[in-house]
């Protein structure tokens, strides 16, 4: 899908619709008010103040009416340069647009706005000449936005739209939005029963039903059997801490807005945890290490609550209450560049796995004149983004570098993806430490017998289960390989009287493999049965008849395929084994 706002063409057409759209807003409601209107990856947006009104949904076609009405008027667009004194008096009505003047700096940036026919907005530009040229636009949602995004102040009205230069271009875009919105996890997940929320729990805070909770223990499976062969040790450890332990990790200063708030028992005072870290840290000084076991790698399914602002959850992907499918990877100064080598290997083998292409690699590092924000070692620094930086050059990946997006306490990767809607999620993420091991006074033994503090590499392959299933499921469409799929295998009976005994004797042998499957004996039509599975999604459809129960075959289809084949039941067995043992 093209992105708006690099476009520039496009982000200017976006720009001027922006301005278009507070025209006829202000045409309508002759009160509105108006904060800032930028160009985002699918469009734009305005931010709104209606006074006491709200906007409905059959609001939207009357704006765009006006919106086309005004374009149609053909004014053009005219840009006037103020003094900051102008500005402010000719804004002096605005309380909105005083706020941004006020945070402007006449000797940096110029001040401008622009005017079209009746309507005036302070504005940087650069806009189209006339509005004429808005053409092809369409008014896509809205929802209320709290003003600078402080749940304190007051709500406004967001108005989302996009426009482009040809009709065939904007049908093509609301097309693909239809078509990602089909594919939005939210819907696959409550039509395949994969996970509801409810208000008596809370925001953000998703419970997986039986169907889901299989997905789940497949993927904990896959990942714990691919860490054990690599050593790890997974743990298991209470998602509470005390908030001494989060003052020691640092937490406590750095991260506190991201925490919920505290509670005390008895004369303790509690948070409930939002990174495990802290608590594998001190499973790391339990015992006294010597060089010579380094690398230890700690992991643990481990759940955690971070304080999401309520807009920003959203079903499995940002929650509140997550379970990451964490490590900490302790290891010597010379291992880095080996440990974060095998990180990566094992990120780019589970991608594969899920036949996951698309998504990028980003390096993180810092700004080397930030002092403030990141330890003033440059050696350190230096040495340890060249070894993240050849690592990733010798496994030939491609990786985009983001200076200054470094965690404080040292450089990280992280893999990026593009859900179905809204902007681009991490996924997998491997942090460099150099910091908690010091504040927990973590050491090993030397060759020399000399104590040393060794690095800590965090890492989570699949970030959290549940990010990582909203991902899948919209990558799948809902379809997930038989390996993952809740239910595998779905018998229909020709004729309940005289196949079912068949199909139990299937469902026997089956269940005894631990595969997961359904009879469907329901009196309906054959087809309605074929074409329910196919809803459901079913990886494999087996129809039993006379033909099947006398030569003990069955006749079987794959999801999304017309065609049949029919083999014995030895020969599927083993057809359906191929297709699983690698996940094993
Ligand atoms: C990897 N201490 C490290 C850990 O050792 C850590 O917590 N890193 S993190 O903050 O980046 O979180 C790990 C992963 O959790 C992220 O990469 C992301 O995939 C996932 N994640 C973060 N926030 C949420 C959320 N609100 N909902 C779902 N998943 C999330
Ligand atoms: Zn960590």
């Amino acid at each position: 899908m093209v992105n708006i706002k690099e476009n520039e063409d496009l982000n200017k057409l976006n720009h001027s619709c922006a301005h278009l759209l507070a025209q006829a807003v202000k045409h309508l409601y002759p009160d509105a008010k108006f904060w800032v209107g930028p160009v985002i990856e699918e469009g734009f947006y305005y931010d709104i103040d209606l006074g006491d009104e709200v906007v409905k949904e059959e609001d939207l076609p009357r704006i765009e009416r006006e919106m086309k009405k005004i374009a149609k008027d053909g004014k053009r667009i005219v840009r006037n340069e103020l003094s900051k004194e102008e500005a402010i008096k000719k804004f002096q009505d605005d309380p909105y647009k005083l706020d941004l003047i006020s945070r402007m700096n006449e000797d940096e940036e110029v001040i401008s706005c622009y005017t079209q026919g009746d309507f005036t907005d302070l504005c940087r530009g650069p806009h189209v000449e006339t509005v004429k040229e808005l053409k092809y636009f369409k008014l896509l949602k809205f929802s209320g936005a709290y003003w600078k995004a402080d749940s304190r102040n007051k709500m406004l009205q967001r108005i989302y739209g996009v426009c482009f230069r040809k009709e065939e271009d904007l049908n093509e875009y609301l097309h693909e939005l239809e078509e990602r919105k089909a594919r939005d996890h939210r819907k696959i997940g409550k039509e395949l029963n994969i996970f509801m929320a409810h208000d008596l729990v809370g925001k953000g805070m998703p419970l997986w039903l039986p169907n889901g909770s299989i997905v789940r223990k497949e993927l904990e499976n896959y990942i714990y059997h691919k860490e054990n062969r690599l050593g790890y040790h997974h743990v298991y450890t209470p998602c509470v801490g005390t908030v001494d332990l989060y003052k020691t990790s640092g937490h406590w200063d750095h991260y506190q807005e991201n925490m919920f708030p505290s509670i005390k028992v008895d004369d303790e005072e509690f948070v409930l945890r939002p990174m495990n870290c802290p608590h594998h840290m001190l499973i790391y000084a339990n015992t006294i290490h010597s060089y010579r076991e380094l690398p230890i790698k700690i992991g643990e399914f481990a759940t955690d609550f971070r304080y999401e602002p309520s807009g920003a959850v959203k079903g499995l992907e940002r929650v509140r209450c997550m379970c990451q499918n964490d490590a900490h990877i302790f290891v010597r100064p010379d291992q880095i560049k080996e440990e974060f080598k095998e990180v990566v290997n094992l990120i780019l083998e589970v991608y594969k796995d899920f036949g996951l292409k698309d998504y990028k690699f980003r390096l993180s590092l810092r700004d080397r004149e930030d002092k403030h924000k990141y330890f003033d070692d440059d050696e350190m620094w230096d040495n340890a983004e060249n070894k993240l930086r050849e690592v990733l050059d010798e496994l030939d990946v491609e990786y985009k570098e983001a200076i200054g997006e470094a965690a404080f306490y040292g450089p990280k990767l992280d893999v990026e993806v593009k859900p179905a809607v809204g902007p681009e999620i991490t996924l997998s993420t491997c942090q460099l430490d150099f910091l908690l091991p010091r504040r927990f006074n973590l050491t090993y033994v030397d060759q020399n017998g000399q104590k040393k503090i060794p690095v800590v590499l965090h890492r989570a392959i699949f970030g959290t289960f549940d990010r990582f299933t909203a991902f899948l499921l919209e990558e799948s469409k809902g379809a997930l390989p038989l390996w993952l799929s809740p239910i595998q295998i779905n018998i229909i009976p020709v004729n309940n009287e005289y196949h079912l005994d068949y199909a139990k004797k299937l469902f026997s042998i089956f269940t005894e493999k631990e595969y997961r499957l359904t009879i469907d004996d329901k009196d309906e039509k054959m087809g309605y049965k074929i074409r329910e599975a196919q809803t459901r999604k079913i990886p494999y459809t087996l129809v039993l008849g006379d033909n099947e129960k006398n030569n003990n075959t069955v006749t079987y289809r794959k999801f999304g395929e017309d065609k049949t084949s029919t083999v014995t039941i030895e020969a599927f067995l083993e057809l359906i084994e191929n297709q699983i043992k690698q996940y094993k």
